[in-house]
């Protein structure tokens, strides 16, 4: 008797592991592959060698981007790398992006850039929100970009308990944000174990020195944030869930679900085009290959541009697509006019012509 009861225990996980585990392959997408559809003209960047995680750009062509991050369970090409950020002018005709001098007294040897943004204040004063992870630990760090010597300031280091583990943030105010933590735990094992399970216990998290609040939840993992050029609408990738979320925005920054559009991808960042409101994804169209990251069988690319979100019939293309063999795993999209700037954690990001 002891013996059919355990053998039936044993058939009831059995299955549970199996049910959860097709359910898992199936939010990382694991068994899609897909046909290249490149662009024109594309070269790498040059100069970006540690990756190119996030990138935000100013009004005035000044591209920001994020490289170096080193993240639990993604692989590096150069772990013993500390983080930079590089600045780069659209505007040149053979854009080549520099590093960013950084003030004395910010702790750079652990610099561990993840996603950022731009703020520009009322006196044109620029900020420079950068999620980092020393230690692997979720701090925000507000630096002041100083043009005349392409240097930042650091101004203050942000932490808080509900931001434990921040991925992407979205700009508000000089000193305030939304923020998207990608998982409710932190320790390694629990958080795979809350990926596996597909618990939806992530959150946004609206960040101010007066008042610190959640604002949503209910992500398998939150990962992009940004918002309309109007300031109305709050966007947020859901990787695992293959959605983006749109929130209308209210003026004591609570967040209301509008709507979801559903993808058939992984979205990473989420940029937004801010003369004609397109939101710009970058995508991991088979999560599994990119957490299993095998050299004989890369993880691919690809962008999607999405117009009209708030119509009824929102029109999403892809615009890129790459099997890994030019830019693997892509973690952003930005455009500049006619410029559009593809990122990866990996490697160099990549400059297409539109
Ligand atoms: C951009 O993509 C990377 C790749 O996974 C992601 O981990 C990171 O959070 C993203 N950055 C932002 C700002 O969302
Ligand atoms: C915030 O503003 C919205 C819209 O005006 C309102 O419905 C909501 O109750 C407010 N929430 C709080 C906590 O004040
Ligand atoms: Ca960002
Ligand atoms: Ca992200």
């Amino acid at each position: 008797m002891g013996k059919l009861l355990a053998l039936a225990l044993a058939g009831i996980v059995a299955a549970l592991v199996g049910e959860r585990l097709v359910a898992f392959r199936n939010r990382m997408c694991a068994s899609r592959e897909l046909k290249p559809k490149r662009l024109p003209n594309c070269h790498l960047i040059k100069g970006i060698e540690v990756g190119s995680e996030d990138i935000d750009i100013l009004p005035n062509g000044l591209a920001f981007i994020s490289s170096g991050l080193k993240y639990p369970g993604m692989q590096s090409f150069a772990p013993d790398k500390r983080g930079e950020i590089l600045l780069m002018d659209l505007k040149e005709e053979n854009p080549r992006p520099v590093e960013l001098r950084i003030s004395r007294g910010f702790e750079l040897a652990s610099f561990n850039p993840h996603g950022i943004s731009l703020y520009v204040g009322e006196d044109d004063a620029v900020y420079l929100f950068v999620v980092n992870h020393p230690q692997y630990k979720s701090t925000v760090e507000l630096f002041k970009f100083v043009e005349d010597d392409n240097s930042l300031v650091h101004l203050k280091t942000i932490k808080h308990e509900l931001l434990p583990s921040v991925n992407d943030i979205v700009a508000v105010g000089p000193d305030s944000f939304f923020a998207t933590n990608d998982h409710y735990f932190t320790e390694t094992f629990l958080l795979y174990l809350e990926m596996f399970l597909g618990l939806t216990w992530t959150n946004v998290v609206y960040y101010s020195p007066k008042e610190v609040k959640e604002v949503a939840t209910g992500f398998y993992f939150a990962n992009g944030i940004n918002m309309s050029p109007d300031g109305r609408y709050v966007y947020v990738a859901d990787l695992l869930g293959q959605k983006i979320h749109v929130f209308e925005k209210h003026a004591n920054f609570t967040l209301t679900p509008l709507k979801e559009l559903q993808l058939d991808t992984l979205p990473d960042n989420l940029s937004v085009d801010p003369y004609t409101g397109d939101i710009w994804a970058g995508c991991h169209p088979n999560g599994m290959k990119l957490l299993l990251y095998d050299p004989g069988n890369l993880p691919g690319s690809e962008v999607l541009r999405i117009q009209g979100i708030l119509s009824q019939k929102p029109v999403v293309t892809q615009v890129y697509v790459d099997d890994g063999s030019i830019i693997q795993g892509t973690s952003v999209a930005t455009v500049y006019g006619k410029d559009l700037l593809i990122g990866t954690v990996f490697h160099r990001g990549l400059h297409c012509p539109l």
